[in-house]
């Protein structure tokens, strides 16, 4: 391939300066090459770039037009200009050094007027994608369809009332999971962005839902037809675009999976920001993931406590991922997934440079996380703590009652002829609230 020309020409390829360096386009704690534990840091925190925040997102908003304006953009030939945003965000994966990135099939090539004719746009896309994915060594982390911008998915593409749109979304999908794993995509992504509804007046839940789960089962057939090895991932959200999202949170999807005999298909990629709308915290939804084994990526955000809706900025709250982390350690980390920043710039970030300050603050903010969570599970105050408190299940009749050895009646006994009253402990929190401290600062 010819050497492109640079798209970010001022910039430097960021390096690890420790700590106290004053230099704001260097990390203080993600360390790429750092040896942690047998394996390099950028191995463990398997970093992501969201192409379609950092290269399709224009800083639009319900009250404006886009202000962020990429030379790259310039053109008329929509399949050139693709490329050459293609060779932009390469470079930036490259000079901002993270292993992945993640896309949907419309982030990457323009959609046609017909299905053909946007199978062959993906088609000469993923060619370009293959070569720099070659040339670079950067990895595809995962690989999606977008099922929700289109107005012919305006009332949903697999819980659609239109058989004729489910057909399409299959027939679309089916291309995504081809052009997955053509580009080696180590996982496939399903967020059903409008799957759910607006109001129940003009809407059959059940069947929508039994809709849902046969898309699925489709997907599974049709990825073992082609030997896919990648993971399936479903994303949960509560809302937005729709007002009741089918995949609420963890447990609903846990819900939903069972019920349809999914569960063994797909585990869950968690965002920050749809957990939180959700009214869970981050570290609730990978624990209630990792409690199933179906702790699987994680798109890495947060939004705003004083907004409601998904503001996807990037997460600098050092005691929220710390909390995130101790969870993902504990259960054995992420696997085939990663830490993928479904994050945008704010609307006035509009200089090129904003998109290296984002991902920097971000990748610090987790490298410095993963460290304390490190230190935390090691040191094992806050499981010791754990443990003790429910040392009382792991002998005698506590043990009993996990294993199911024994019902009421016993209990009762026990109760009435020996146990007596409990003796109430307390739950330390303040306690351990501090110890947390300890560990931040
Ligand atoms: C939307 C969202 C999506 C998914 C991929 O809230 O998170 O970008 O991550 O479709
Ligand atoms: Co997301």
């Amino acid at each position: 391939m010819k050497k492109a020309k640079s798209h970010f020409l001022r910039i430097r390829r960021i390096a690890f300066e420790g700590p106290r360096t004053n230099n704001p386009l260097a990390f203080r704690h993600y360390n790429p090459d750092e040896i942690v534990d047998g394996k390099t840091m950028s191995a463990h925190l398997r970093f992501s770039i969201a192409y379609w925040h950092s290269f399709r997102g224009v800083g639009a908003d319900p009250f404006g037009p886009g202000t962020i304006q990429r030379p790259w953009e310039a053109g008329k030939d929509p399949i050139s200009i693709a490329k050459n945003r293609m060779d932009a965000a390469f470079e930036f994966f490259q000079k901002i050094r993270v292993p992945f990135y993640c896309f949907h099939d419309r982030d990457i090539a323009p959609e046609g007027r017909t299905l053909a004719e946007s199978n062959r746009n993906l088609d000469r896309l993923v060619d370009h994608a293959k070569a720099l994915q070659r040339a670079t060594g950067v990895k595809l982390l995962w690989g999606t369809a977008n099922l929700f911008s289109n107005r012919r998915y305006m009332c949903g593409a697999a819980t659609n009332p239109d058989a004729h749109v489910f057909a399409y979304a299959a027939a679309q999908v089916k291309k995504a999971i081809d052009v997955t794993k053509e580009l080696g995509g180590q996982n496939y992504v399903f967020w059903g962005g409008r799957e759910g509804y607006e109001t129940l007046l003009n809407t059959n839940l059940k069947r929508e839902q039994d809709h849902l789960a046969a898309f699925l089962h489709m997907a599974v057939d049709y990825a073992k037809s082609i030997g896919f090895k990648g993971q399936f991932l479903i994303e949960p959200k509560p809302k937005e675009p729709t007002k009741h999202q089918y995949d609420f949170d963890v447990a609903s999807g846990v819900a939903f999976l069972r019920t349809y005999g999914l569960e063994k298909f797909l585990k869950f990629n968690i965002e920050t920001n749809h957990a939180t709308l959700a009214g869970h915290s981050f570290q609730h939804e990978i624990e209630v993931a990792a409690a199933h084994g179906m702790l699987g990526s994680i798109d890495a955000n947060a939004g705003d406590e004083l907004l409601g809706w998904d503001t996807d900025q990037f997460n600098t709250n050092v005691k929220e991922l710390s909390l995130a982390m101790v969870s993902v350690l504990r259960a054995g980390g992420l696997g085939s997934g990663g830490l993928n920043f479904d994050a945008k710039l704010r609307r006035p970030s509009i200089d090129p440079e904003d998109l290296f300050h984002a991902h920097i603050g971000g990748m610090d903010a987790y490298a410095l996380a993963f460290k304390i969570a490190r230190r935390i599970v090691a040191d094992g105050k806050f499981s010791g703590f754990l443990e003790e408190r429910y040392a009382s299940y792991d002998s005698g009749f506590g043990r009993d009652i996990e294993k199911q050895r024994v019902g009421f009646r016993e209990l009762n006994q026990l109760v009435l002829r020996k146990l007596g009253e409990p003796k109430p402990r307390s739950g330390k929190q303040e306690y351990l609230e501090n110890l947390l401290n300890s560990y931040l600062h």
